[in-house]
């Protein structure tokens, strides 16, 4: 059983790390030419087996079938900044030709019933194996710092509570989710007015 996982899991892992090379490479590629990056970080993880078998078992979701439907076994987060930022990250992760994107899911404008905002994507990733290619789903995850802040603390307490919060705590997580969307707000209005005054200082500069 232990070499079966190992042996089912190593692509995903191996997906993980190169998406993860990939994906901080753009930054750096930003960063070389002297642009803002629209990625402010990026981690990733692969699924413990213990989430895995949980999700099989609530889902009915037979043994044989868990690769084909649990598409995050591999998944990968982006950070960025701003919620603008978000689509341009998308339209870079659309453009690429190293993975087919299957799905696109917009939690950022139809957030959740929990307050989670975030945008996904699952991509088919292949995976160069001495067996020939092996073709993995990976679910990739965009979204701001302050959706990132949200989503951590709300799913450790989800840990704690097991999936069923007390009303109050269910209620205050709204609340803060709420609250993080009005500063994701506030932050791009600030950005806007960093680049209007951008703006007219390059071209004032023009003028002289
Ligand atoms: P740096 O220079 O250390 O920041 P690995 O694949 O080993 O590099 P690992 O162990 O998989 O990384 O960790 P994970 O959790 O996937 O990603 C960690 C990366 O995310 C590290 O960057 C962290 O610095 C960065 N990170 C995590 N949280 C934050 C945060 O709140 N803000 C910022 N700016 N970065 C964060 P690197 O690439 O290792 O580089
Ligand atoms: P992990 O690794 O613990 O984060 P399902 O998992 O069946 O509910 P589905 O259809 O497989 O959902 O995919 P969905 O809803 O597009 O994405 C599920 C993942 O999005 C979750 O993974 C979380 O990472 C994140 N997510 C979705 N809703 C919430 C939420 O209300 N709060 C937080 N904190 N994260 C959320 P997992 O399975 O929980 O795995």
């Amino acid at each position: 059983m232990v070499k079966h996982w190992d042996e089912l899991l190593a692509p995903y892992e191996q997906a993980v790390e190169e998406l993860k090379i990939k994906f901080r490479g753009l930054r750096a590629q930003y960063e070389m030419y002297n642009m803002n990056s629209p990625i402010e970080f990026v981690t990733g993880r692969v699924k413990p087996i213990a989430s895995i078998l949980d999700k099989a078992r609530t889902n009915k979701i037979p043994h044989n079938n868990i690769e084909e439907e649990i598409r995050d076994i591999a998944a990968v987060r982006i950070m960025v900044q701003f919620v603008d930022d978000i689509k341009p990250v998308v339209e870079i992760l659309r453009t690429r030709t190293d993975f087919e994107i299957i799905e696109e899911r917009d939690y950022i404008i139809n957030n959740k019933e929990s307050g989670y905002r975030s945008y996904h994507l699952v991509i088919a990733y292949p995976v160069q194996t001495i067996y020939g290619v092996k073709k993995v789903f990976a679910e990739i995850q965009i979204r701001t710092l302050a959706m990132n802040f949200w989503a951590t603390i709300e799913h450790s307490l989800n840990y704690k509570y097991k999936g069923i919060f007390p009303e109050e705590i269910k209620t205050r997580l709204q609340r803060a989710a709420e609250a993080a969307h009005r500063l994701d707000e506030e932050m791009s209005n600030i950005r806007d007015e960093i680049q209007e005054a951008h703006a007219i200082f390059s071209s004032k500069k023009g003028d002289v």
